[in-house]
């Protein structure tokens, strides 16, 4: 089973991610890697940190020349903004931000330094775990499976834009010259003045982010156990995004005022297709975001999530001293004005890796050839169903 646990604090030595049930003999693409660790870092909206930092991924374990062996791999990102000793540098905290770990933690682990819960809770978690991801894309890659996330919206300032298989190319194009990573110039710009807008008023801002998943095989995931249910898994992962509050799968929250007609997806069967991931069978509408029963079906893999505005504002919110019990206002660190474009690259990756996951899962093998053996073999074996 593949695996990822992260460790670090924002401002200690490193964050690391030891990934476990890695095949071997996969290329890993380290540029690539550092390109998503230097995307993460972008997006208009970061605060003061992101100049200090050049996120660059090590591997520490579980690489050798360039492939994967098998073993656990660990992947290091160094925090040059490191002092979590120094104490005239790091202070303690004891005013809590609505919204941020703060108080929740303060009280789990009876303190009233918020700084003790602040430090792990930080989005800087982040950088390891978008690494991890990428890491899992060089293994998709090879599953000829792609990952592309937009920021949909930020505030009010949303892009209708649809990206379907045969558009990504220029999705991805558009993204990459917007610096909110939304491919619409016009939204872009309407994103652009709400943060700089924000950031006059010392607030903050959220917003919408979405990933496709193309090239998916059908048959990943599993309706036997609700706990394999790939749908699922993706929620659960997307949920354990700082700073999300819900994820969608597809249409999302209108199939709950849709009539069953305008939601379900047709089916038809396309025999110029049969030779490709989706076995023939298309479909005109993807409102299931890809999977049913919890199992992939063919389509792209659809995930939205809502990412809430960062919680420390710089004009500060209602809260109460934990030394004193007064009400004062809750204390400001250095911190971003919007995320929601950093928060995107660490949704592409944390998708990705839940897909590495259910097709490990369909198709086991210590190595990348065992793997795409697999693959092969169950390929053949569903266009045979039928003559
Ligand atoms: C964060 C606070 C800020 C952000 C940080 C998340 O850090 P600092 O207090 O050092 O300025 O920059 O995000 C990152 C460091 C990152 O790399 O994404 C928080 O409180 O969650």
């Amino acid at each position: 089973m593949l695996e990822c646990t992260t460790a670090g604090e924002s401002h200690g030595p490193a964050g690391v991610a030891i990934v476990t049930g890695f095949p071997a003999g996969v290329l890993v693409d380290t540029d690539m890697i550092n390109e998503e660790l230097r995307r993460r870092q972008g997006g208009y909206g970061r605060g003061g940190r992101q100049k200090i930092e050049r996120d660059r991924v090590e591997f520490l374990s579980g690489v050798r020349l360039g492939r994967t062996i098998g073993a656990p791999v660990t992947l290091c990102v160094r925090n040059a903004d490191s002092r979590l000793d120094d104490t005239s540098k790091t202070p303690p905290i004891h005013r809590p931000r609505p919204g941020h770990a703060d108080l929740a933690g303060s009280l789990k682990w009876l303190t009233t330094d918020c700084r003790e819960t602040l430090e792990r809770a930080s989005a800087r978690e982040t950088a390891v775990r978008t690494a991890a991801g990428a890491l899992s894309r060089c293994l998709l890659s090879a599953l000829g499976i792609e990952c592309l996330a937009i920021v949909r919206s930020i505030g009010e300032a949303e892009t209708t834009v649809a990206v379907e298989p045969h558009t990504r190319a220029t999705i991805r194009a558009l993204r990459d010259a917007s610096d909110t990573y939304c491919p619409d110039e016009e939204a872009t710009e309407a994103q652009r003045a709400l943060i700089r807008q924000a950031k006059v008023d010392k607030d903050t801002l959220g917003g919408l982010i979405e990933c496709h998943v193309f090239g998916v095989p059908p048959g990943l995931g599993s309706c036997a156990r609700w706990q394999d249910k790939l749908d699922a898994r993706l929620a659960y992962a997307v949920m354990g995004i700082q700073a999300m509050k819900s994820v969608e799968i597809g249409l999302g929250k209108p199939v709950a005022s849709r009539l069953g007609s305008r939601v379900h997806d047709p089916i038809a069967f396309e025999p110029a297709q049969r030779d490709t991931h989706t076995l023939g069978f298309v479909r005109t509408t993807n409102n299931a975001g890809g999977t049913e029963g919890g199992m992939t079906n063919g389509q792209p893999v659809v995930v939205r999530a809502a990412m809430k505005p960062i919680s420390t504002l710089l004009r500060g919110l209602p809260s109460v001293n934990l030394e004193t019990l007064q009400p004062e206002m809750s204390q400001y660190e250095r911190s971003d004005v919007c995320a929601v474009s950093a928060a995107s690259v660490v949704l592409e990756n944390v998708v990705a890796f839940e897909i590495a996951r259910a097709a490990l899962e369909k198709f086991a093998g210590d190595t990348l050839r065992e793997v795409l053996a697999a693959r092969d073999a169950y390929l053949d074996a569903a266009r045979s169903l039928a003559p």
